[in-house]
C-alpha cells in the first residue's frame, strides 16, 4: 500500500502476518516504526472532556429526561475525538505508546466559563498486563464527575483489528436537591480497518448504553459505511423513559463525527463540526518522573523526528527500569501500591444500573478513587 513507506513494507507485512491468528495483547507487540504514535495511552481520557462545556451542561438539566438527553449529547460529542482525531492530526490511526504501571497523567481545562468552568482530569495506568487505564473527570463547581477504566480484548478477523472494550464509566451528577443521580457508560466495539493499505481507521460497531438511576436508558447502535446509511460513523440513539411512566422515547440519528437531529422533530441535536479545547497540560519540566509526558520524552521525541534508534534505545531504559522495579518487588515480597485508585472486584453501581438493561457480564471490578489528585 502508499501509506507504508518502501523501506518498511516487509516489516509491515510480518507485522500483519503475525496479526492473524492473534489474540491477546496487541499493545505489546512491535510494530513497525511508521505506524508508532508519540503519544501514551494514558493520555486518551481526555477525550471525555474536549467539549467540557456540554459536561458541565448536564448540571442545568431541569427534568430527568433533560439531563439524560444531556448525558448522551455530551458521550456522543466525544466520539469523534476518541476515534478519529489520531487520523486527523497524523494521517491515519497510530499504535499508542503502552503505558507502564504507575504512568501518571494530569491535566484540566481552566476555568472559563464558556467552557463551563474548571475541570479536572487524573488518570492512573493501573495495571500493565493488561493495559488498564483508570481516570477521573471532574468538573467540582457544577457536581459532574466522571469515574471509569479501560481495557482491551482484541482478535484479529477478516483483515480487521476487532477490540472489544473491558470496563465501564459512571457519570454522577450531585443535583441541588442533594441527591445524586448516577450513569453507566458502557463502551462500544471498534474494528480497525485499511491495516492492508497501512493507514488504519476505526469503525465502531454494535452497541453502547448509559443508564441512568432514574430509569432513562440511552441505547446507542453503530453503524459503518454499506449498513442503514451507507454513511461511515452512522449511530442512532434511542432514549427510552423509565418503565411504566407517560413521557415518549427520543430518537435521534445522524454521524457522529459531524452532527445529528431528533428524528421527531428534525432539531440538531449534537454538533461537533466547532472547535474543540484540549486539555491542559504542565510543562515538561515542572512534571514527576511517572507522569506521561515526562516519563516517555526522549521515546516521543525520537518518533516524531524520525529517529527511532533513539527512540529505541529511551524504551529500552523504560522497559529495564520496570523490570528490575518489578524484581525488586518480588524479592521484597511486595506487590505496586495505586497512588489515585483503589480496586474493587464488583462495581455496586454496575451490578445496580446493569440489572436495568440486562447488561453483559452482570458484574464488572472498578478502581475507585481517593480524591487524591494533584491540587488544582
Ligand atoms: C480508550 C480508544 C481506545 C482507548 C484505544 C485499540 C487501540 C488501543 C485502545 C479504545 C479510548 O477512550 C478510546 C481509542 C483508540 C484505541 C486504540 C486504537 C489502536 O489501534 C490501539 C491498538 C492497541 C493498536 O495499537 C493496534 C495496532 C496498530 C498497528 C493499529 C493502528
Amino acid at each position: 500500500g502508499e501509506a507504508v513507506p518502501a523501506a518498511q513494507k516487509s516489516s509491515w507485512t510480518s507485522f500483519m502476518k503475525s496479526l492473524a491468528g492473534f489474540t491477546g495483547d496487541l499493545s505489546a507487540m512491535t510494530a513497525p516504526p511508521f505506524i508508532l504514535s508519540p503519544t501514551s495511552l494514558t493520555e486518551f481520557p481526555a477525550y471525555w472532556c474536549e467539549r467540557p462545556e456540554l459536561f458541565a451542561a448536564i448540571a442545568d438539566g431541569k427534568t430527568e429526561q433533560t439531563r439524560a438527553l444531556a448525558v448522551l449529547k455530551w458521550f456522543i460529542s466525544t466520539l469523534k475525538g476518541q476515534y478519529t482525531s489520531r487520523n486527523e492530526s497524523m494521517g491515519s490511526e497510530k499504535k499508542p505508546l503502552n503505558p507502564v504501571l504507575g504512568e501518571l497523567f494530569y491535566g484540566y481545562w481552566p476555568a472559563n466559563e464558556a467552557r463551563g468552568g474548571k475541570t479536572t482530569l487524573v488518570v492512573e495506568q493501573v495495571s500493565h498486563h493488561p493495559p488498564i487505564t483508570a481516570y477521573r473527570i471532574e468538573n467540582i463547581a457544577k457536581g459532574v464527575i466522571l469515574t471509569g477504566h479501560n481495557a482491551q480484548k482484541t482478535s484479529f478477523s477478516g483483515g480487521s483489528i476487532i477490540v472489544k472494550q473491558v470496563g465501564h464509566a459512571v457519570l454522577a451528577v450531585s443535583l441541588p436537591s442533594g441527591q445524586t443521580e448516577e450513569y453507566l457508560i458502557t463502551l462500544p466495539r471498534l474494528r480497525i480497518d485499511g491495516l492492508w493499505y497501512g493507514s488504519p481507521y476505526i469503525e465502531l460497531a454494535e452497541m453502547s448504553y448509559i443508564q441512568s438511576s432514574t430509569g432513562w436508558l440511552s441505547t446507542i447502535e453503530y453503524k459503518g459505511k454499506g449498513y442503514f446509511s451507507g454513511k461511515s460513523h452512522t449511530f442512532k440513539a434511542t432514549l427510552t423513559p423509565p418503565p411504566h411512566g407517560s413521557s415518549e422515547p427520543t430518537v435521534i440519528e445522524g454521524t457522529w463525527h459531524t452532527n445529528s437531529k431528533d428524528v421527531h422533530t428534525g432539531a440538531v441535536f449534537h454538533d461537533v463540526t466547532s472547535p474543540k479545547e484540549e486539555v491542559t497540560v504542565a510543562p515538561i519540566e515542572e512534571q514527576c518522573e511517572w507522569e506521561s509526558r515526562k516519563l516517555w520524552f526522549g521515546v516521543a521525541k525520537g518518533i516524531r523526528e524520525g529517529d527511532f534508534e533513539t527512540a529505541a534505545t529511551f524504551k529500552g531504559k523504560i522497559e529495564n527500569d520496570q523490570r528490575q522495579r518489578r524484581r525488586d518487588e518480588a524479592t521484597a515480597n511486595k506487590t505496586w501500591e495505586l497512588k489515585h485508585f483503589q480496586y474493587i472486584e464488583s462495581d455496586p453501581v454496575y451490578e445496580h444500573l446493569g440489572k436495568l438493561f440486562k447488561a453483559n457480564p452482570p458484574t464488572e471490578d472498578a478502581y475507585v478513587y481517593l480524591n487524591n489528585g494533584p491540587p488544582s
